[in-house]
Parts: C-alpha cells; structure tokens; sequence
C-alpha cells in the first residue's frame, strides 16, 4: 500500500517524539512567529514567462547539473568513505575533502530538489534524494556528529579544523556551518515530502548541539564560526516543537561577541544585540542578522529587532550596490567601510545577495513594511539573478558592476557555495510573493501565475495575477471566491514607480526621469494611491470575479548616486522598473563600453527583443566617446549605445560589461 503523506507525518510525530524528551505531544505550530506569514511557495504557482522558465531550469538544469558536479568532485564520495570508516572498513583513501565545508553543497541542492519536488512531483529525483539521505545517514557518528572530513580521519581532518570536534569551529572549522545546511535540507524535505529520514538525521545532530553547547558549566561555552545554525535551527523548532532549538539558536547568538577577542569578520567584536554598523563577512553577517529576525519572530525580543533594524538601515542606506549586491570587499569577503562601493572590484557574492533577500524578507515579515520587498525586489531581479547563467549551468561568485573582459562566469568552483545557494533559493521564490495576517492579504511580487490561500473566515480565495512584469507594469489581478468577503488586499507600490530609488535615500532618480502617475483599479473603478507603508490597502467587500489593475509606469530612469559614493560620482545608471540595466561588449561598437558617455539630456527607447538572451527588453540611445587625437586633443564621436538587464550579463563570452556611465565628457574631480 502506498504510504500516504499524513501517515508518514503520523511517524514522523512518533519518530521525534521518541528520538527528544522534552517533545510536546506532537509538533506545535510556533505559538509566538513572524506577525506578517508568508503564503508558502507550494500555493504559489508562477506561470509567467520570466520566472517560471528560470524555475523550470533550474528544476531540470541546475539541480542536475550541481548533484552531478558533486558527484565528480568527490563530495559525496567523502560521505562514502566516512561511511566505511564508522562501518570499521580500513580506507587508504584518507586525503581530507577540498574544504571541510564540502558536506554543504550537497546539503544546499537538496534542499532545493525538495522544495522543487514539493511543487512538481518526480519520482526519480525523489528516488536519488533518499539514496543520498541514506548515504548521509551512514556518515553520521553514533551521537549524532556529523563531519565528513573528521570521520574519514578523525586525527588529520582537514587543516581548518582540528583534531578534536569544535576546537576551531570560531576559526574556520565550519562544523556548525554544515550542521546548519543540513538542517535547512532536513526542514524543507520533510515538510516536501512528509517523509523523516533526512529530519531524524538532523535531529539527531541538533540533540548533540544542545547537549554539547550552552550556559551550563558542563557543556561548551561556542558561538558559530559561520552563522547559519541559527536559521536553521530556528526552521527545526517550528518542524518539531522542540523549544531546546529555539534556546540553542538563542544561545549562540547571544553568546557572539560576549567576550574579549572577537573580531569583525565574524560579527564577533560586540554582542549583536548592541551592533549598529553591516560588518565583517557578508554571508556571515546576512545570515546572522536572518536567524536573530527568526529568534526574535518566534521569542518576541525586541533587541534583537532594534538591533537588525539599526544594522538595516546603515547597510541599505551606506553599503548596497544599486543591484541589490552587499559585500564589497574581496578582502575577507566582506562588507567595505560607509559608501565604499567601487565597482570593478566590487565583490558581492550570490550567496551574500541570496542573504540579503533571506534578512529582508524576514524584517518585512516582522513589521509589513514593503520598503523590505523594495530592497529584496532589487537584489533578486539583479545581483541574485546575475549569479546563474540563462542555461543554469555556469555561475558566478563575486558579481562586480563592471568588467575589463577578464571576467566569465564558471561551471563549478572548489569553494562552491554559490551554486548550491541558488539552486536552494530559486525553487522557494514563490513563497516571497504574497503575505497574509490577520484579514489582509499582502500582494508582495508580481508575476502571472495564481495564489491559493485561506482568509481568517476560512473563505478560499485565489488570486490570479497577469502581467508581463517585469518588463511591462500593467498588472491584472482577479479574485476567485467561494462567497462574498469583506477583507483587505494590499497591493504594494514598488519604490521605484513612486520616485524612490532605495529607501534612505543613498541613490535617487534623475529629476529628469519622474514617471507618470501609478494607477489602481478596482472592476475599472480609480482607488486613490494612499501609501500605508508602501501599500495602497483596498478593503471591501470582495466577491468572485473582482479584479484589480495596476498600472506601473515604467520609463527608463537615470540613477544617481549620493556623492559619498567616490566610485559613481559624475556618473548615471539606467534603470527600468526593477532592472538595473548594463551595456556589454557584443551590444555596442567595437565592444568598448566602459569609456561611454551618456549625456543626461537625451531620452531612452526601451524594446522588447525576444531573441536576444531568451527574451529581454533592452535600452538604447546615444552615447558620446571620447578618444585622443594624435595631437592629444579630445575627440568627440556620437555612437549607438545598447544596454541590457544586468543579471543577462555574460552569456555571450568574455568582454567589457559597464553599469555606471559618466554623465559628461569631463572628468569628475
Ligand atoms: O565559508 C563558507 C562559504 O564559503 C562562505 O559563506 C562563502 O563566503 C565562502 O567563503
Ligand atoms: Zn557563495
């Protein structure tokens, strides 16, 4: 007989009832968590043709491809042999794994075939994640420890750790890192599947964690070396109901920066709850700020929440890339000073733009306000997007803004954390869509494609959303209802379409570029746009077949930096609703793009191309160049100019790719 999904959740409920002693009777929704709830990706369906391809490749393209790459590169081989070690086998292969981080990636990708396989069943992949579930499971020590490269050679583990457990987890062991990505995979299979084999796994990890590590005078007093075992636990607590997740995460949160000799890289130098300034290394720090939102959601601390709020508004407001992009440092990987944004260097990496839209979508789930989905909206569509190519098969890890030509995107990296993040992160993105609480219905993102969700009534709706978004603002919304019901939608008015480049104001558009007025229909009637935190909330009483029109301009807009920013002053970026836009070798005469001028008085025409790089709308207009004469004198030549959406960059081959032009031909001091 096949095993129904509730009776596997009815074992699952017994499993950890057995494997936990202070289980509730059964797993309790969180009693206290986010005010805001996100409607969850498996109600999203996306069937639009910008998303809904990406998604689709990376379901049948990436996934694949970075399970494969693991393959070869050993990864899952470090599982097989740490296997044979704990089954008594003498090995002669002992040579530690690339990175003692490497157990991750499969982690990463798994997680991402199981949200994939929740929204789209595949009984094969299905099939390969419980093969490599087993196989992880046979790397698992007796108590739950979880450690490739220390299980393999327990006395010559990988040089960044040592050869006791933990001893340099703050240096660069990562142990708690992999505990964190699996826990992760562990949540979204079980609630994908129903099934348990990767969540006991986990869970006999996370009890390991809460004996080894805490306030007690017997147990380890250690905050983690690489956040992420804060999310990841938080997502165990709500899967379980065990509230010793929760405390751990807590723990380790407060425990960072409670003693002398902490640093910034690791967030470490003072407690987080008194940190002001986006510091130290850029993934780290997106997922500290992201598992202190989590702790707080599910606690109710309000520290923590004035901290990462503080902590927010000098990283959006001093230190993001007009692409959505934080880290700017190659050195450590990290956050540069206020308003150090250099551009060819910049670093920027996916998994820092991945956490970014993790900590955003959770502030804007702690207070509704959509300026969170302003910055989340611009780091997806620009620096998270640009770190895969069209075909799903080649990756980048920093993402610079500009490009002398010595810059291509790779199929697999030795450090490859980058893939593995967007192959996790792509699948989930219809959960950042839409938001419900109590009877107000948040409408976030928009994409064609339909919601279905419950009011508190328990009236079923689903939304259907049609556009072209992004490239066109016009975007239909109808509602199918089972009866009339008063409720609000609140539709929210994206920055960019009401003047707003970021909030707190480090850029801003041209004055040349105001746009047209955004429009709000309601069956053909004007609703007055009366912003309420971004939002223009439409309460009424709705019946079937209601439908909502938005109307949001979208001209091409010239972006300025504030003049804090060296690295773009005298200069413009285009933009075009949430696109950031970049000029690319193949696009423009003899593939010179970074010594372009755009003069701030001429208008843009943006096109749809649907040939070019799977159909995007691109920009064009003239451009001024500047060369020398053999004299030494200047010499102005007008010539076209074409750009294209940034995150399209660098499917062509290698070649110069610019954002920011200069505005005139001279140079700014
Ligand atoms: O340390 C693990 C991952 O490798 C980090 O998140 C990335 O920045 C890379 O350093
Ligand atoms: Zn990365």
């Amino acid at each position: 007989m096949k095993t129904s999904v509730f009776s596997q959740r009815i074992s699952a409920i017994l499993f950890l009832f057995a494997a936990t002693s202070t289980l509730p009777a059964a797993p309790n929704p969180a009693s206290h968590d986010y005010p805001f709830q996100p409607v969850p990706f498996t109600a999203v369906h996306l069937t639009d043709g910008f998303w809904a391809p990406r998604l689709e490749t990376n379901r049948l393209t990436t996934i694949p491809y970075a399970f494969g790459k693991c393959e070869e590169s050993g990864r899952m081989y470090n599982f097989e042999r740490a296997a044979a070690v704990l089954r008594g086998e003498k090995i002669t292969d002992k040579k530690p794994p690339g990175y003692p981080f490497d157990d991750t990636d499969p982690y990463k990708i798994l997680e991402g075939a199981s949200y994939s396989l929740a929204v789209q069943p595949d009984p094969k992949l299905d099939a390969y994640l419980d093969k490599l579930i087993a196989l992880i499971a046979s790397a698992q020590e007796p108590d739950g420890y979880l450690y490739t490269t220390r299980t393999i050679d327990p006395q010559h583990p990988h040089e960044w750790s040592a050869s006791q457990r933990w001893v340099k987890e703050q240096e660069l062991s990562h142990e708690l890192y992999n505990a964190g990505h699996l826990f992760e995979a562990a949540v979204a299979h079980y609630q994908a599947t129903g099934k348990t084999n990767l969540l006991q796994i986990a869970v006999k990890e996370a009890n390991l964690l809460c004996t080894t590590f805490g306030p007690a005078t017997n147990q380890l007093h250690f905050w983690p070396g690489h956040e992420i075992v804060e999310m990841g636990l938080a997502k165990l607590y709500r899967a379980t109901g065990n509230v010793r997740y929760l405390d751990l995460a807590k723990y380790f949160i407060d425990d960072r920066g409670s003693r002398p000799g902490g640093d910034d890289y690791h967030q470490s130098r003072i407690p987080p709850v008194e940190q002001t300034e986006a510091i130290g290394h850029a993934v780290r720090a997106g997922y500290l700020y992201s598992g202190m939102a989590d702790v707080a959601a599910l606690t109710g601390d309000t520290n923590y929440l004035r901290a990462i709020d503080t902590i927010w508004e000098n990283c959006v407001g001093k230190k993001l890339y007009i692409t959505g992009g934080i880290g700017a440092r190659h050195a450590g990987e990290a956050f540069g000073n206020n308003y150090e944004l250099p551009n060819l260097s910049a670093y920027n990496e996916t998994c820092a733009a991945v956490a970014n839209d993790y900590w955003n979508q959770r502030l804007y789930l702690l207070h509704g306000d959509a300026k969170y989905v302003d910055v989340l909206e611009r780091t997806l569509y620009n620096s998270l997007l640009a770190g895969v190519s069209l075909d799903g098969t080649k990756f980048f890890y920093p993402n610079p803004l500009e490009s002398d030509g010595n810059y291509e995107r790779s199929p697999w990296f030795g450090c490859a954390c980058c893939p593995g993040n967007i192959t996790r992160f792509l699948p989930s993105l219809p959960g950042y869509f839409y938001a419900q609480k109590n009877d107000s219905v948040f409408v976030n993102l928009f994409a064609s494609g339909t919601a279905d969700l419950k009011l508190d009534d328990g009236c079923a709706i689903k939304l259907t959303q049609t556009t072209r978004y992004p490239w066109d603002g016009a975007v239909k919304i109808t509602l199918a209802l089972e009866k009339k019901s008063r409720f609000t939608v609140a539709v929210r008015i994206p920055g960019w379409a009401r003047n707003e480049a970021v909030p707190g104001g480090l850029y801003h558009f041209a004055e040349s570029a105001t746009s047209e007025p955004v429009t709000l229909k309601v069956n053909g009637q004007i609703i007055p746009i009366k912003l309420d935190h971004g939002y223009v909330r439409i309460n009424r009483l709705w019946k079937n077949g209601d439908m909502i029109a938005l109307d949001l301009p979208m001209p091409v807009q010239r972006v300025i930096a504030s003049e804090k920013v060296r690295a773009d002053r005298g200069r413009i970026a285009l933009q075009r609703g949430p696109i950031m836009y970049c000029a690319e070798w193949p696009d423009n005469p003899i593939g010179k793009v970074r010594n372009l001028v755009l003069p701030g008085d001429q208008t843009f025409k943006a096109a749809f191309e649907p040939s070019l790089l799977n159909g995007i709308e691109t920009i064009s207009g003239n451009s001024l160049v500047v060369t020398k004469n053999a004299d030494g004198s200047a010499m102005k030549t007008d010539q076209p100019f074409k750009a294209i959406p940034y995150f399209a960059w660098a499917n062509r081959g290698k070649g110069e790719m610019a954002v920011w032009f200069a505005e005139t031909s001279v140079p700014s001091p």
